[in-house]
């Protein structure tokens, strides 16, 4: 007997339009690349089409990615009979319109976070979603760090009970690209374009981790922004996400938070002291989790991406203190299906492991999470720190001290 060719045994492409193409457009494209050569897929991820607006750019950036073909419009995307998902990668002014249209079209829905900009748009997603579920649609928010192992063990460890009940729970998210006063102004930076600063950027990711890890929500906040560098220059050098502007020119005013720091209450009676700030200077990307119960703890620092300290406080009095775990094994989500044991992954694999659950997801006709739902909790969070930034009333002033 013949074995059948490839082609036959083949599993069906699931052909994908992207709109957006910088920063997490690559991250993207590289793990719907990726996925199916290291997980064992249902479909086979096939980059069909790539949305923008600056037409050379986005040559450029299909060819790198390795689309087939481009568009000006998003609305092609969204109305190709021959695209099944469609992966919203661009700034957050637009998600609500572009997934929404996505899911009435009937396409399954990978949003970039946050979801979008208002706790309303996100009401409006997250109903829209659950009417797509209904016929099959899948859609997810792309908290990528969920998908970290050492963060999904976190997950797992805590809700086999290893830390008890849980008392505290420490989230920082900190970058520094923003602590250059002269660095340039850029849509991160526009409230009407990104919804809120390092808040929404990055706290947003703390908040879906604190939540998700613990499975609790939070019900109060108690917060505070603060805009450190109020104008930037309005053109520059970008590198990476800041760079240098040009100092001896126009200056444009920031309209969003630099840096925010807020307390939670979670409903199972944890208390959070949260910050998220892009102007740390020194720390480039430490997102940052401890969970503290009756019975031990657990911290991450994603600079240290596959180490997971673990605590047990049950352990005899000679023994205690934080173990140092690698989560490179195969016991460790997703570190299976990468290489042999101590080798360790990046900050791209996070992507490829949201893609991949997301095609078995599509293959099994399953929910993905996180959920259009999960993501608007989030943005109800972000919306209830902002409220309460506002009120001024929350500060104790001490008493002037004696002239
Ligand atoms: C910028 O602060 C940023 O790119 C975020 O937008 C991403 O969500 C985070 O993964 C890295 O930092």
């Amino acid at each position: 007997m013949t074995s059948p060719h490839p082609a036959e045994t083949a599993p069906a492409p699931l052909r994908v339009g992207m709109i957006g193409y910088g920063f997490m457009g690559a991250a993207h494209s590289h793990a719907w690349r990726t996925a199916h050569r290291f997980f064992d897929l249902p479909r086979t991820p096939e980059l069909r089409t790539l949305a923008g607006r600056s037409p050379e750019a986005l040559a450029q950036a299909a060819d790198r990615y390795g689309f087939a073909q481009t568009t000006t419009r998003w609305q092609d995307v969204v109305e190709d009979p021959e695209i099944d998902v469609v992966d919203v990668c661009t700034p957050g002014d637009t998600h609500h319109e572009i997934a929404l249209a996505a899911l009435r079209a009937g396409k399954h829905v990978l949003c970039e976070k946050p979801l979008a900009n208002s706790v309303e748009e996100c009401e409006e997603l997250a109903a829209a979603a659950a009417e797509a579920r209904a016929r099959g649609v899948r859609s997810i928010c792309g908290f990528s760090y969920r998908r970290t192992p050492a963060l999904a063990y976190a997950r797992q460890l805590v809700q086999e009970g290893a830390v008890g009940e849980i008392r505290q729970v420490r989230a920082q998210y900190l970058q520094d690209w923003l602590s250059d006063a002269d660095a340039p102004m850029t849509w991160r930076l526009q409230k009407d374009k990104a919804g809120s600063g390092a808040l929404g950027d990055i706290g947003a990711h703390v908040i879906d981790l604190a939540q998700w890890i613990t499975g609790t929500d939070i019900t109060a906040v108690s917060g505070t922004l603060q805009t450190v560098v109020p104008t930037r220059p309005a053109a520059g050098d970008m590198q990476g996400l800041g760079g240098k502007g040009d100092a001896s020119g126009e200056r444009q005013q920031v309209t969003v938070d630099d840096l925010a720091l807020f307390t939670a209450r979670f409903e199972g009676g944890a208390l959070g002291a949260f910050e998220a700030t892009r102007v740390a200077q020194g720390r480039k990307n430490a997102m940052r989790l401890e969970i503290h119960g009756a019975k031990g703890a657990i911290a991450f620092d994603f600079e240290r991406m596959n180490e997971l300290e673990v605590y047990d406080a049950t352990a005899g009095a000679g023994r205690q203190g934080f173990s140092r775990v690698l989560t490179t094994e195969p016991e460790h989500p997703y570190a299976a299906a990468w290489w042999p044991t101590g080798h360790g992954l990046g900050y791209e694999h996070t992507f490829t492991h949201e893609i991949a659950d997301l095609v078995r997801a599509i293959g099994e006709g399953s929910d993905p999470s996180p959920s259009f739902e999960e993501a608007l909790q989030v943005q109800r969070v972000l919306a209830a720190v902002e409220q309460s930034s506002h009120d001024a009333s929350r500060w104790t002033s001490l008493p002037a001290p004696a002239p």
